[in-house]
Parts: structure tokens; sequence; C-alpha cells
């Protein structure tokens, strides 16, 4: 695994779990972790339960005995760390976005396509998929229970920018990030539209704004969290992202992404509206859906509270007795599963490098479309 700050410890619970809880067709060793700081990631190996850490991640990736790499840096490094992999015949888990351009993303889709003919697996980190509710979802629609999609609303919403005092942590600097809510929570909420749709958005207008331009410079931190050193660095990317989408289908979609929804900490929700029902999750109450269905008798249609708990949903049998909670980690888990299960099945994961450059291509046509007054931008025609 190279990285190791917030995503490594989500992604170490990940590989520590899943061989202990589901039957995975092969094992998997949490041989290496790699950081640039060796003191910090020594103890990150050794919090997390790494075989081993290291300071440079060619030399790693160089080693015949690494199977897979998994990459939760920041985003302007997966590229050239996933392109390396992927020519060095080693399997890829990238985490979101898969990258900071739509250039970066092709090349990487390049690769990702070229080591596919030699049998490479490679997958991008949209874990949210493979939350039981978020995958049942999916499988309800696909089964036709709302009929025809005909309205999406998807809005990832957190506070911790709020404070004008939160550092310039990485998140923060285009360079580092690519860009700000936009690309690091409304990728998800895009991808997961896609997910749950089977539809991708073909075209968008949107709007991205900045409300605090300055932020004090970095002392330490990681994740959502930091604390502040002397001086004030300029915030390059958005802290929020407007925008409505338009499916292959037809549907319009409005997607919210923004890190000044003061008091909403971490709060994803997406409605899919059809002729037939709905369909309803909310991140914050992840062990369910809400259904509607408008095929039932009049007097008696009303939103329903479906428990996603039982043995017969998406990943719940391998952990407790029907009823019993799931959280956040887990979706960390299910994804090592999935990936492990393909690579040893020799078919090829979801979501891919191609799922995650028609993301990007999203991503880079609501920059476009902000650029330009909200004007509507063709995804796959107008994104260079
Ligand atoms: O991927 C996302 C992160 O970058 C996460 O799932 C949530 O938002 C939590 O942190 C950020």
């Amino acid at each position: 695994m190279i990285g190791y700050g917030f995503m490594g410890a989500a992604h170490s619970v990940g590989w520590r779990q899943a061989p202990h809880v589901f039957a995975l067709p092969d094992q998997a060793e949490m041989a290496v972790v790699v950081g640039r700081n060796a003191d910090a990631v020594a103890q990150a190996a050794a919090q997390w339960g790494w075989q081993e850490s290291a300071t440079d991640w060619r030399e790693v990736i160089a080693r015949d005995d690494i199977d897979i790499v998994d990459i939760v840096t920041p985003g302007d490094s997966h590229a050239e760390i996933a392109i390396a992999a992927l020519e060095a015949g080693k399997h890829v888990l990238c985490e979101k976005p898969l990258a900071n351009t739509t250039a970066q993303a092709e090349a990487m889709r390049d690769a990702a396509a070229r080591a596919a003919e030699r049998g490479i697996r490679s997958m991008v980190g949209f874990t949210y998929r493979r939350v039981p509710a978020v995958t049942f979802l999916r499988d309800l629609i696909a089964e036709g229970v709302v009929g025809t999609v005909q309205q999406v609303r998807a809005a990832y919403r957190q506070d911790w920018l709020v404070d004008p005092g939160m550092p310039l942590a990485w998140r923060l600097q285009k360079e580092h990030a690519g860009s700000g809510a936009l690309g690091d929570i409304g990728a998800h909420i895009i991808d997961m539209t896609q997910f749950v749709t089977g539809q991708e958005v073909t075209a968008v207008s949107g709007t991205v704004e900045t409300i605090v331009k300055q932020r004090p410079l970095l002392g330490s931190g990681s994740g959502l969290s930091g604390t502040a050193a002397e001086g004030y660095g300029e915030v390059t990317v958005d802290d929020l992202a407007l925008f409505t989408g338009r499916l292959e289908g037809g549907a319009l979609v409005s997607f919210e992404a923004t890190r000044f929804a003061t008091g909403r900490k971490n709060a994803l929700t997406l409605e899919v509206s059809g002729d037939k029902g709905a369909l309803a999750f909310d991140l914050e109450d992840l062990n369910s859906l809400q259904f509607y269905d408008r095929t039932a008798p009049e007097g008696r249609q009303g939103f329903t509270k479906i428990l996603v708990t039982e043995a017969s949903h998406p990943y719940v049998a391998a952990w407790w007795p029907a009823g019993h909670m799931l959280g956040y980690e887990h979706g960390f888990v299910h994804q090592v599963v999935d990936l492990v299960t393909a690579i040893a099945e020799g078919t090829d994961p979801h979501p891919s490098f191609e799922e995650g450059l028609s993301v990007q291509r999203v991503l880079a046509a609501v920059e476009g479309s902000a650029a330009h007054d909200s004007a509507w931008v063709n995804v796959n025609t107008d994104v260079a």
C-alpha cells in the first residue's frame, strides 16, 4: 500500500478484516506500507499490521513478492504510481478520484487496458458502491422496481471547512487534489448515480465556488483535520460545487457537493424517482433504504424503511446474524473481497479505470461549465 493517511487507515482495515470474515478464494498478506517519512510510516505499519514499511515506492513495486499495489496517496501521484505498477505486472487498486486530470485518467485507463491483456487487474476505490444498501439499491433498480428513472437527487454534504481556521491541507491545493469538494466528494455521487442507474452522465451545467480563499498553513494533520502553522496560503480549489446532469436515458440529476453545509458531517444522500416508485439512501443511516411503491393500492402508499441487514442482502451474510449493523469501514472490507475474488477468478473488477475515467470526464465538464457561466457541456464530446 502506497500512502498511510486517513484512506490508508481505512484500506488497512479492509485488508486486515477481509480474510478473517469472508472465505476469500486466495489469501492476501499485508506485506509493505510505503511513505516518505520513515518514522511515521513505520508507526503506521505497526498500528495497522503491515509486515514492513518502506520509503521508496519504486523499489517496492520492483519486488517479485508483491502482487497487488494499493494507492492511497493524493491524486497528483496516482497516474505515475498506477502506470508504473501496472507495467511491472502488479494488480492495482487506486483511490478515487482516479486522477487529477482527464489526460492522466486516460493514460491510466490505457495502461490498465494493456495490463488486462496480460491478466493484470485494476480497480478504483469508489467504496460506497459496496455499502450493502447501495449495492441492493442498484439491484432493485435493475429489477425494475422504480420503473423508468425520471429524476435523481444526489448530494454529498460535509462542514469541515466552515471553520476559517481549518488549515490548508492537501485537499485544498489544486496541485495535489486536482479540485476541491467537486473531485473529493462530488466524484462519489457521480459514480454512485452512474452505478445505481446503469446510465452515464452525458452533459452537465454547473458552478463552483471558493468561500474562504485563504487559510492558515498546515502544521500537522491528515484527512479532514489538522493543526495550523504560522502564515496563510491560498485555497486553490472549490469549497462547493452545484451542478445539473443529464443521464443517457434523459433524466435530470441535481448534484450538490459541499464542505460548507453547516451541521452536515458526512451526509451523502441519493434519491432516484421513477414512474413506478422511488428509492432513497442516506449514508448517515447506511443500514437501510427508503422505498416508495407507486404500484401499491392507493391510500396505502408511502415510503417504507427497508433494513438492509438480512443474509439475503449483498455482503451481509458473512458478518453477523440478521439485523446487526454495519458501518463506514465495511465498504473497505467488501472492496478487498471483490478485488481479491476478481484476481483469483481472472475477471475484471469494478469500478474499472474506464469507469473512473468516465467520472473524471464529468468532473472536467463541470469545471468547464463553471468557467463559462454554467453553459451546458457535453461530457464525451466537449471534454478534451
Ligand atoms: O472519499 C471521501 C474522502 O475524501 C470519503 O469517503 C469522505 O469524504 C470522508 O473523507 C472524504
